[in-house]
């Protein structure tokens, strides 16, 4: 198995241009903090106090760092070096957080895939950001990942470290790691990539996206600011621990930097998850809108004590606002407070704020975290829209990034030549500056939270031998948001739905992206002059579906 020599890879970086360098630093938003840094610091001032809290244990901050430092010290002694990609997957268990300390500690980059992502997103990522290792648990909900592993080496020979959490197999245990401290490196620089994110693949595969330390840290303790995170904050991470909003919004990485307490919930079923938050005292949880729901109604009659729950935070996904009345209702029997989050691992970050009165937490996703966000709201030809119409959001600001990592048509297509990101959302801007997401320009699912991407679905479709032609669109769904469905027209005998969706299955995709719904047409449109685009072929299919379904007396 061979590595990349560091010269031969596409480096990391993220740049701004020097006047806002400037004006991020004057303003104190980049203070020069890095993640060894702060780490190392609260390891110091609140040693004997506990950090995290999952079902197989708990570490003190003092524990946090010795192991950190072991995982860390232990990677550069199985031979990869400061700079080097590694993918990580993981649940919502006690290896994460010490391992991505160490992944710090180390300089080496942490790659966050989610736990749902099978081989071909993983192939891809590893692919794209150059990835030297993989470092998994070795099961989790229900699936074994050094499967994962064996093809991932097979298809990117580059991974060329394999370890495992748990039973390794015939990989590295990470409890094995050990190496010498005194190799880690001791000077970061601020500026510099710290890990890749991936977005929520709004065309195509999930894209790259460079986090500095210094925007990153300035999201999340500026979040903590705005969330009411302290020292004696317990929060709990109940959506995936690798995604931005459990992480820095203000998520495990504020609690971590605010010296409070991260409490991984493996289980989103209220139940378990309500015996933790007795259990720990926990005081502010993140959910997506379907699960907030969920958690509200049955906290009317939970026999747990909950009463320590002080803000739910609710975001990934729109909460329309007969949504937000109900959950707001519900949280308020238990002295709970409903906070609207707006976000995207792309960067900007809008909270609803503790103090706001009850119409704006109800009826907007909030404001940006930073006076710095610079937004605007235009048309599709790039000009503003006047106040309070609905436009497209961008966004340049001091945590929202300025490019991709190695993928220069996404960069071509989101950004504009002035260094705003697109984000892909349409908006509308109240008169206090409050946003409220109207829905998406592209052609993206956002099943509660998870986001979908119709083109990438399209082409796994294609690939199938009885499918011509496909167009995935997205249904409004009750309960999801919104769910999947792919209009197919059959090459042939048609398949079986129940087939189709096996063999999507198959392909080593994540669960989420199998279509929720199929249906079989004919023909799609086309006009006179040609092939209708995708995006009016998908917009004609969601409204011709959505017609039936009202004409439909049961319904
Ligand atoms: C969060 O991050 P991503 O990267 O998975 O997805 C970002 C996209 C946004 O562009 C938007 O389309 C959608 O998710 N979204 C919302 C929303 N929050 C996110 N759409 C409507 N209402 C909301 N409240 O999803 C994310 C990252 C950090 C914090 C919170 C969410």
């Amino acid at each position: 198995m061979t590595s990349l020599a560091s010269q031969d890879r596409l480096p990391l970086s993220q740049i701004w241009p020097e006047s806002l360098v400037e004006r991020y630093r004057g303003a104190g938003h980049w203070r020069g903090e890095t993640f060894p840094a702060f780490l190392r610091e609260r390891a110091r001032d609140f040693c004997d106090q506990i950090a995290v809290v999952a079902d197989t244990g708990r570490y003190t901050y003092a524990e946090l760092d010795k192991e950190a430092e072991r995982i860390g010290a232990g990677l550069l002694a199985q031979g990869l070096t400061p700079g080097d990609r590694v993918i990580v997957q993981f649940g919502n268990v006690l290896e994460f957080i010490p391992l991505v300390c160490g992944l710090f500690y180390a300089g080496l980059i942490p790659v966050y895939a989610l736990p749902a992502h099978r081989i071909t997103e993983v192939t891809h990522f590893a692919r794209k950001a150059e990835a030297s290792a993989y470092i998994a648990g070795q099961s989790y909900g229900g699936f074994d990942y050094r499967t994962l592993a064996r093809d991932l080496v097979a298809a990117v020979p580059q991974v060329a470290q394999v370890v495992i959490a748990g039973d390794a197999s015939e990989f590295t245990p990470l409890s094995s790691l050990q190496g010498d401290v005194a190799s880690l490196p001791q000077d970061f620089d601020p500026q510099a990539v710290a890990f890749l994110q991936l977005s929520g693949g709004s065309t195509g595969l999930s894209k790259l996206i460079p986090r500095t330390h210094d925007d990153y840290i300035y999201s999340f303790r500026a979040s903590n600011a705005l969330c009411g995170i302290t020292q004696d904050s317990v929060y709990m991470t109940a959506l995936p621990a690798a995604h931005n909003f459990p992480m820095s919004s203000p998520g495990w990485l504020g609690a971590l930097y605010a010296g409070g307490r991260v409490v991984l919930s493996p289980s989103v079923e209220p139940g378990a998850a309500f015996a933790l938050i007795e259990q720990e005292r926990v005081t502010c949880v993140g959910l997506v809108p379907p699960l907030a729901l969920l958690w509200a109604d049955a906290a009317a009659d939970t026999p747990y004590d909950i009463s320590s729950l002080r803000v739910m935070q609710v975001g990934g996904a729109k909460l329309v606002p007969e949504a937000a009345k109900r959950l707001m209702k519900g949280l308020n029997v238990v002295g709970c407070q409903l906070q609207q989050v707006f976000g995207m691992a792309e960067g900007l970050v809008n909270y609803t704020r503790l103090e706001d009165n009850d119409e704006l937490i109800l009826n907007t996703q909030g404001c940006p975290i930073s006076a710095d966000d610079e937004i605007r709201i235009v048309d599709d030809h790039g000009q503003l829209v006047a106040e309070g119409e609905a436009g497209n959001l961008q966004v340049q600001g001091p945590y929202t990034i300025r490019g991709y990592h190695n993928d220069e048509a996404a960069n071509a297509n989101s950004f504009t030549s002035d260094g705003y990101y697109c984000t892909g959302d349409i908006v509308k801007r109240t008169a206090e500056g409050y946003l409220v997401v109207q829905g998406r320009a592209n052609d993206h699912i956002n099943r509660a939270g998870e986001k979908i991407s119709a083109e990438e679905i399209e082409d796994h479709l294609l690939g199938h031998p009885s499918v011509f032609d496909a167009a995935v669109v997205s249904i409004p769904d009750d309960y999801l948001g919104e769910r999947s469905c792919a209009f197919i027209i059959a090459r042939g005998d048609k398949p079986r739905a129940v087939e189709l969706k096996k063999w999507m299955r198959e392909q080593g995709l994540a669960d989420f992206k199998v279509p929720d719904q199929i249906v079989f047409a004919e023909a799609f449109d086309t006009t006179a002059v040609g092939k209708v685009s995708r995006r009016e072929l998908r917009a004609q299919l969601r409204q011709r579906f959505l017609d039936d379904a009202a004409a439909e007396p049961s319904k």
